[in-house]
């Protein structure tokens, strides 16, 4: 192969967002490489066949002759080859990075440690239904320089801490960190280091959005830079909160002004107003009309996978909340849902388990103490969630999610709620959180059918 340095973009990691990277560049004639340390890496059936590909290990002596490395999401930067390459002075950079430096359509750009998918497509849906010519994705599944071929007038991007990393001046239109708890501290460390990448979302951006309920969602940004916040209490002038009526109902406002009532919200769960409160404010940040928002929250139903309802037996309900992949998602999912059966008398029975990143469990005490009659564990790491919560509830170890199942049917309650929300993820026991949101679907379904 012949390789002239200085031009040669190397892509590390392939997968789908490698792949979208290889094709832009062939696309707009560079020559391009790719290394990926997986023997047959996803993808590598869908690239142009003269790109030179060096799979099995990440190639330093390719790394090496790039002019620029393009860093897959799922690849840490500290990796040593990533590492000798920057010593050497050669730029690593993440697929927004490119997106941003070939468009100047205005990206809206969502970040935080939980919410990102449901107030990305929250915000997409009301965009189309203003009449925008808006594309969607990023860490939300479609990558970003795909995003492209739309021809959008506006671009929408749910955006990792891993993205973030390899990410400068983004140069965001309006950008958001919608909350901060705990997650992928394996990857960044500790919380500074994720509050830290999380945070470079801000870099040059024209208008923010800040949570008012966490602190950490703050930026360090010139005074000059407009500021809206959103939150679950009061709003001051001109922001977005929660207003309560005379008979106690929840209304959306913004500043004095009530504009929905929670309940006509079809998506329900204190999580989930202030999800619509970020989406009301990032959209008049992109000066979207308040009526047609407000339509859409109406009638959006939510994310699979995201306390997804499955069904009822015996007065037990079943929720999937696969994609609590971290603390703060199962502490909102516990609190929300222990809170609705608190009045009667109903009580969780807690699916938790898998890899757990490096988190702290004994965050969970409180919560589980208060509202959760048994816990069962799965995983990798359930001993050290069990570690963490004994005393807290009656603690059960299963060696599967089928069985963990079983195990909640017989020990739930009239009027209980069977959850699964694992605060973890789920890579040592599934492909992903879909595969094991729907496995544990498909054994409620099979319970159903053996009642
Ligand atoms: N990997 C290797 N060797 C490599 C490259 C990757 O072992 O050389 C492994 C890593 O363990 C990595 C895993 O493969 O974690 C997944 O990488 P991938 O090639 O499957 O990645 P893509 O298919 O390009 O998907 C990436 C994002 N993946 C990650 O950040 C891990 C997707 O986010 C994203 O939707 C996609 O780009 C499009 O932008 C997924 C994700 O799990 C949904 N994100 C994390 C999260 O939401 O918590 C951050
Ligand atoms: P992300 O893309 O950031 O992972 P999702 O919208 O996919 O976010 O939701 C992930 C998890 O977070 C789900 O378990 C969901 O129920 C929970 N969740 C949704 N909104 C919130 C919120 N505002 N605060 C905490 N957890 C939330």
């Amino acid at each position: 192969m012949l390789i002239h340095r200085g031009g040669l973009k190397v892509v590390a990691g392939l997968g789908i967002s490698g792949v979208s990277v290889v094709n832009h560049f062939v696309e707009q004639g560079y020559q391009v490489a790719v290394t990926d340390s997986r023997i047959t890496p996803p993808g590598h059936d869908k690239i142009p066949a003269h790109v030179h590909t060096s799979f099995g290990a990440l190639d330093s002596n390719l790394l090496l002759q790039a002019e620029e490395i393009i860093l897959s999401p799922g690849l840490a930067p500290q990796l040593p080859q990533i590492q000798e390459a920057i010593s050497q002075g050669i730029p690593v950079i993440s697929d927004i990075q490119v997106l941003r430096r070939t468009t100047h359509v205005p990206i809206v750009a969502i970040t935080g440690s939980n919410a990102k998918s449901t107030v990305t497509t929250l915000l997409g849906e009301m965009a189309k239904h203003a009449g925008k010519k808006v594309a969607v994705g990023g860490n939300l599944g479609r990558p970003a320089l795909d995003l492209l071929k739309d021809e959008p007038e506006l671009i929408i991007l749910e955006l990792s801490s891993f993205q973030l990393e390899t990410t400068t001046n983004l140069g965001a239109d309006v950008a958001v960190v919608l909350n901060m708890s705990e997650d992928h501290l394996d990857r960044h460390g500790d919380m500074l280091g994720y509050h830290t990448a999380k945070h470079r979302i801000f870099q040059d951006v024209k208008k923010v959005v800040f949570n008012r309920d966490d602190s950490l969602t703050r930026p360090l940004v010139p005074d000059a830079i407009p500021m809206q916040s959103f939150g679950l209490n009061a709003p001051d002038l001109n922001q977005y909160g929660v207003l309560k009526d005379a008979q106690g109902a929840l209304w959306l406002a913004r500043g004095c002004e009530k504009l929905l009532n929670s309940t006509d919200m079809y998506m329900q769960g204190t999580h989930n107003i202030a999800n619509a409160l970020a989406c009301l404010a990032l959209g008049e940040a992109i000066g979207l009309p308040l009526p047609a928002m407000l339509e859409v929250l109406k009638t959006f139903k939510g994310l699979e996978h995201r306390c997804e309802y499955v069904t009822t037996l015996n007065d037990v309900r079943y929720y999937n909340d696969s994609k609590g992949t971290n603390i703060g998602a199962t502490l909102a999912a516990v609190e929300g849902l222990g809170q609705a059966i608190a009045p009667q008398q109903g009580k969780l029975v807690l699916i938790l388990g898998g890899q757990g990143k490096g988190q702290d469990f004994t965050l969970l005490q409180t919560a589980v103490q208060q509202y959760v009659r048994e816990v069962v564990l799965i995983g990798v790491d359930a001993p050290k969630i069990a570690d963490a919560l004994q005393g807290y509830t009656h603690l059960t170890f299963a060696s599967d999610l089928s069985r963990a199942v079983h195990h909640c049917y017989q020990t739930a309650q009239t009027h209980d709620v069977v959850l699964l929300s694992p605060a973890c993820a789920s890579l040592d026991m599934f492909k992903n959180y879909n595969e094991r949101g729907q496995a544990f679907v498909a054994c409620v379904q099979s319970l159903a059918h053996e009642k």
